[in-house]
């Protein structure tokens, strides 16, 4: 069976030779957004993902990002994670600028934190009128060593993740249990998504998202197609 040790063993490899070498630029990217309220454990998590260490202290984040390369299906993957604080109005009303480029998002609450739960439902139903559709996610629940301290049973978050449609799974920064399994998951979900989306659409969607971000570009499209159109009527 795949257990996180054996687990941990066969996703997480030694710093691959293009990492060494600072030469990350032609490997696959996936950005990865972790959402949750203050203090369920975000930062700790992706520290504990990205050095393997784990931060016993609470620094509320401003805003950081962090790359790992990793291997996935036969593949090195330069995750890019973007930690940002946690606080409530913050959070739910001004990740607008977070939506653009984004493969994958970790909601992720507390177990021993009920407040953190129910505000991810909130940030989840924001989440999804943001950015319009639905979205590759899984639902993180940290601090699964505090046990004894358990608000939020697993059956319940097994439910949100249902009613939500995504993956559940219990981590815990600190002993680091499924956390490099977390990382994984979140990349096979971004997987399952970039296969059914519709390509079409998409190109189209992001064409314009270039164009929208890129004004100067705009512009220019814009020359082109009228001196496009004053050579066909000549
Ligand atoms: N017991 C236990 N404590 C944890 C775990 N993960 C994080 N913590 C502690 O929880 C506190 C908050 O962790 P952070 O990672 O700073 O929380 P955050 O979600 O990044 O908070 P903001 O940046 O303010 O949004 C710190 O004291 C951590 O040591 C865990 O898995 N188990
Ligand atoms: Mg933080």
């Amino acid at each position: 069976m795949l257990n996180d040790e054996n687990f941990n063993r066969s996703f997480v490899s030694p710093i691959l030779p293009s990492e060494a070498a600072g030469r990350t630029s032609h490997l696959k990217k996936r950005k990865i957004l972790v959402l949750g309220s203050p203090g369920v454990g975000k930062s700790a998590m992706i520290m504990r993902f990205k050095d393997d260490i784990f931060l016993d202290y609470y620094d509320p984040t401003i805003q950081t990002t962090y790359k790992k390369v990793l291997p996935f299906n036969n593949e090195s993957i330069e995750l890019e994670l973007l930690d940002i604080d946690g606080q409530t109005e913050y959070t739910i009303f001004s990740f607008s600028k977070f939506s653009f480029g984004i493969h994958g998002y970790i909601l992720s609450y507390s177990i021993e934190n009920r407040q953190s739960f129910e505000l991810l439902k909130i940030i989840h139903s924001k989440l999804i009128a943001l950015v319009g559709r639905d979205v590759p996610k899984i639902l993180v629940a940290n601090k699964c060593d505090l046990n004894n301290k358990r608000k939020i049973s697993a059956e319940e978050g097994k439910a949100l993740s249902k009613t939500i449609n995504c993956p559940y799974i219990e981590v815990s920064a600190k002993s680091s249990d499924n956390i490099n399994k977390m990382f994984h998951l979140m990349l096979v979900e971004i997987k399952k998504y970039e296969n059914n989306v519709d390509f079409k659409g998409l190109t189209c969607k992001k064409l314009f998202e270039f164009f929208v971000r890129n004004e100067s570009c705009l512009i220019k499209l814009f020359y082109v197609l009228m001196a496009l159109n004053i050579v066909r009527k000549k």
